[in-house]
C-alpha cells in the first residue's frame, strides 16, 4: 500500500491555494482534500485517489453522489464521485477490481484560476517498488481537473519505461438523480453491450435505459455522448467523452446494495454510474515514451 504521509496541509495551501477559492482540508483520517468555492460551482477533490468527491454548478442541486456509509481511511476506496480506475478495470484475480490508484495519495502538481473563473488542478503519480509489484511497469499518470459551470477530467498515461503498457481504465461517475426508477439513460440507442449480470452476454441496447432492476453493462463499441434524464428532479446530465471506446452504465438495486458495507440502505435509489471506459476487447497500449488520454465532460441542463 501507499504508505506516504499524507502531505502537511499548511504545506499544500503555502504552495497551491488560491485565496476565496480553493483551500486544502482533511476530508477524514488525516486524508488531504482540495476545497473549492466559486460562483460558477463548488467541488472537492481528494488527494487519495485523486477522486473528485463532489461537484455543484452554481443554481444546481449536487451532481454527483457519494454514499453516506461512505469510508475515509488511507488506502480504502471511497464509495461514490469519480473513482479513477487504472491500469485495469474490473476484476483482476487476487488483485482485486478496477486497478490499484484510486486508494494511493496522489502528489499535487498544479493549481490555478484561469480568466473565466474555473479552477484547474492537475494530480500526478508515478510508478514505485509498490506499484511494480503489483503492475510492473514504469509510468507517470495525471489527472487534470477543471472546474466551472461544466467539470472536465482528463486522465493522461504516459509510458516512461521501455515496455509497451498494455491497459484498460475508466472514470467512474457516480451521479445523483432524484428517483432511480424515474431516470433514464440516453445516447446508446442500438449500441451493442456486454451484460456483466449474464456472464458478460452480449446484447444490444433499444432506446433509452431504463432501470428496474441490478443493471451493469458495458457498451462498446461506443464514442457517443450520453445524457442522463434525471426526471424527479427535472434536470439533463450530458456525459462527453474522448479517448473512450466504452460507456458503463451500473445499479446495484436492492440485493447487491445489502452486500456493500458503505452503501447506506436505500441509496442506490438516488444514484447511477455513467461511467467513461476503455475496457476489453478495447484494451489501449502505450508504447514507450508516447501517452494517452482519456476525457470527460459534464454539463447539467435544468
Ligand atoms: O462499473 C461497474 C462495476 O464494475 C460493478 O460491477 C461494481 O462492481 C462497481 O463497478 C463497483 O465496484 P467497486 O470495486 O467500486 O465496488
Amino acid at each position: 500500500m501507499n504508505h506516504a504521509m499524507p502531505p502537511d496541509l499548511a504545506a499544500l495551501n503555502t504552495r497551491f491555494a488560491i485565496p476565496g477559492r480553493l483551500r486544502f482540508m482533511d476530508c477524514g483520517a488525516g486524508l488531504p482534500m482540495a476545497d473549492i468555492h466559486t460562483p460558477l460551482a463548488t467541488a472537492r477533490v481528494a488527494l487519495q485517489g485523486a477522486q473528485v468527491l463532489a461537484w455543484r454548478p452554481d443554481g444546481v442541486a449536487p451532481v454527483l453522489w457519494l454514499s453516506g456509509a461512505a469510508v475515509f481511511a488511507p488506502g480504502k476506496a471511497v464509495r461514490g464521485g469519480i473513482p479513477v480506475c487504472w491500469p485495469w478495470f474490473g476484476d483482476r484475480p487476487g488483485q482485486g477490481q478496477h486497478g490499484f490508484v484510486r486508494t494511493r495519495l496522489w502528489e499535487l502538481r498544479h493549481t490555478s484560476l484561469d480568466v473565466h473563473g474555473q479552477v484547474h488542478l492537475s494530480l500526478g503519480l508515478q510508478d514505485d517498488v509498490a506499484t511494480r509489484a503489483l503492475w510492473d511497469h514504469a509510468f507517470d499518470l495525471e489527472l487534470r481537473v477543471t472546474v466551472g459551470t461544466t467539470l472536465t477530467l482528463q486522465l493522461t498515461t504516459r509510458n516512461t519505461g521501455t515496455q509497451a503498457l498494455t491497459l484498460t481504465e475508466a472514470l467512474h461517475t457516480y451521479f445523483s438523480v432524484g428517483d432511480i426508477r424515474q431516470t433514464t439513460v440516453h445516447g446508446l440507442d442500438g449500441t451493442r453491450y456486454l451484460d456483466k449480470l449474464q456472464g458478460f452476454a452480449p446484447s444490444q441496447q433499444h432506446g433509452p435505459v431504463h432501470f428496474t432492476g441490478e443493471t451493469d453493462r458495458v457498451y462498446t463499441p461506443t464514442t457517443a455522448d450520453c445524457v442522463i434524464d434525471d426526471a424527479d428532479q427535472k434536470r439533463r446530465i450530458t456525459l462527453a467523452k474522448t479517448g473512450s471506446q466504452a460507456t458503463v452504465v451500473w445499479n446495484p438495486w436492492v440485493d447487491k446494495e445489502k452486500t456493500m458495507a458503505d452503501m447506506a440502505p436505500g441509496g442506490y435509489q438516488r444514484m447511477v454510474c455513467v461511467e467513461t471506459v476503455n475496457a476489453a476487447p478495447h484494451v489501449i497500449t502505450v508504447a514507450p515514451g508516447a501517452q494517452h488520454s482519456l476525457g470527460t465532460t459534464f454539463s447539467v441542463a435544468v
